[in-house]
């Protein structure tokens, strides 16, 4: 018998009352007074409404997020600053139950996975980030060239960048808030933040903890909408200083030209379709299980799903007979039941997307080993998919699905799988299963991808700097790397005479 989760009373309030934006404190309306509705992807129904920002919006928010620059935000102590980071995590770890429940509803995913997963990683990244503003130093600097007479001091300051507009996918719509703001906040920023527009719902949660944090107004600013309606005007807006995005390359494109006017700092997270690679000598009770969960995970919407598995030739039946197995067994359902492990994927839209997929993979000749199709009529599921003797040119193999589908071919040597790994526009991941280490860091120093996993897959930490090569993206989150982009650094000079 399937056992599903119950939505608690709070949830329940918050998807009665319309979503809101959250602008410079107060929770508001849309200027122009329209809604949208946000949809369970499970079966198409309205979950809530949700306000549609508008330029307007937007204007007000980058105004609060201006003026919120200068108030007591700017005069806390880093330790005061560090403080209510730590404060965002635990009022977050408080409400769990709630965050899970609606990310699971208005996403798709499995409940259980967003209980255990998703909101302790959004814990853990307030937690990692509360620890930072008191040590983002800078630096003092010997100067050997002066353009005058005399000695010089001179030192660096890591100041914020100032209005930051982060614009997010609808994925990990949680976890995403928490990768943008966490850094932002911890550097001394202030933000405006537009979610996706399919999932807004723990992103409206989230500013309710803001407030219970201790959050000054304005420094968080919340516009719900679309990408044109608010995300646009967001990115070409004279008053925002930075956008960091999380989405599709080509958004990200389009957000580099249009960031030009005023040449605000750029950050990009975007696509990718990351080689995962099997040697011969690889423990196949690790790499095949590995496999599996580096494309299945989130239903494969994951920006670094194992996407493209390489496989040698003398494993390549055992591999793919293995992973039709464990395809098979997944349990497909509802995201709010407990046992579900792949869920919807998040829309209509997505469902045509990857259904589109499959029937060019079919016509380009992939061989379907198992899935291949819609599951049901009811929401928007699709089959656990394995499409095998894939190769490149299919666009199958050469463009992100974003679904739980994986293509397989096979390889003989080292080089061929190098090159032909790394023969993809993107460059975001990888994966190398086998046991001679000394093979894996080899391969893992050829591959052009942000991030490398040796026998293991997708192991994110706040500490872990994360980013694309080519067109995966610019810069890198997490870490003391992502200090880079959410902060300036000012160099100061002063003559020191002695008399
Ligand atoms: O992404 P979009 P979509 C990939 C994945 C997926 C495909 C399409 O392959 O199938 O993109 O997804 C906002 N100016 N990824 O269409 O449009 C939009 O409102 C400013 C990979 O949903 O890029 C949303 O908030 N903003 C990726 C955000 O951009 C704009 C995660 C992402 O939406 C805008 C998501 C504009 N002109 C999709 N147009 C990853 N890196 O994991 C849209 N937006």
């Amino acid at each position: 018998m399937t056992v599903s989760i119950d939505i608690p009373a709070d949830a329940a309030r918050l998807l009665a009352a319309p979503v809101n934006h959250l602008i410079d404190g107060a929770d508001v309306a849309s200027a122009s007074g329209a809604t949208f509705p946000t949809l369970d992807p499970s079966n198409g129904e309205v979950l809530a409404q949700v306000s549609t920002g508008t330029a307007e919006d937007v204007d007000l928010a980058v105004a609060a997020a201006r003026r919120a620059l200068r108030g007591p935000w700017k005069d806390m102590t880093p330790g005061e600053r560090g403080k209510i980071l730590w404060k965002i995590a635990d009022l977050i770890e408080e409400r769990t139950d709630e965050f899970a429940v609606l990310e699971s509803l208005d996403t798709g995913k499995s409940v259980t996975i967003a209980r255990a997963v998703d909101v302790p990683l959004v814990v853990e990244w307030f937690r990692y980030f509360a620890g930072w503003p008191s040590k983002l130093e800078g630096a003092t600097i010997p100067v050997t060239a002066p353009a005058g007479p005399g000695k010089y001091h001179a030192y660096t300051r890591r100041e914020p960048v100032g209005v930051v507009g982060a614009i997010i996918a609808w994925n990990f719509p949680l976890l995403l808030v928490s990768w943008k703001l966490a850094p932002a906040l911890a550097a001394g920023n202030t933000v405006v933040l537009k979610p996706a527009e399919q999932t807004p719902l723990t992103a409206s949660l989230f500013g309710q903890v803001l407030r219970d944090a201790g959050v000054p107004d304005g420094v968080v600013n919340i516009v719900h909408g679309d990408g044109p309606g608010v995300g646009a005007p967001l990115v070409a807006h004279p008053d925002v200083d930075k956008i960091s995005f999380t989405g599709s390359t080509e958004v990200g494109k389009e957000i580099v030209r249009a960031a030009a006017g005023n040449l605000k700092k750029v950050t990009l997270e975007l696509g990718g379709k990351s080689p995962n690679i099997i040697f011969a000598d690889a423990d196949l009770a690790e790499a095949i299980p590995g496999a599996a969960n580096a494309i299945f995970f989130n239903q494969g919407e994951a920006c670094t799903a194992g996407s493209r598995l390489f496989v040698h030739t003398d494993v390549y039946d055992e591999v793919v007979a293995g992973l039709a197995e464990i395809a098979r067994g997944l349990k497909v359902g509802r995201g709010m039941d407990v046992d579900t492990v792949i869920g919807p994927v998040v829309s209509d839209q997505q469902l045509e997307r990857v259904l589109g997929y499959l029937q060019s993979g079919a016509d380009e000749g992939a061989r379907v080993v198992t899935g291949g199709g819609r599951h049901g009529d009811v929401g928007y599921f699709v089959e656990p998919t394995i499409l095998a003797d894939t190769r490149p040119g299919m666009r199958v193999v050469d463009e992100e699905i974003f679904g739980p589908v994986l293509t397989v071919q096979r390889f003989e040597s080292t080089e061929e799988v190098i090159e032909a790994a790394n023969a993809t526009a993107y460059g975001l991941a990888g994966g190398i299963w086998t046991k001679d280490l000394a093979r894996a860091h080899a391969v893992a120093a050829e591959l052009r991808a942000g991030s490398v996993w040796i026998n293991s897959y997708n192991v994110l930490d706040p500490a872990l700097p994360f980013g694309g090569y080519k067109q995966s993206g610019w810069g890198r989150e997490h870490g003391v790397a992502v200090f880079d982009s959410y902060t300036e650094t000012k160099t100061v000079v002063v003559p020191i005479p002695l008399h």
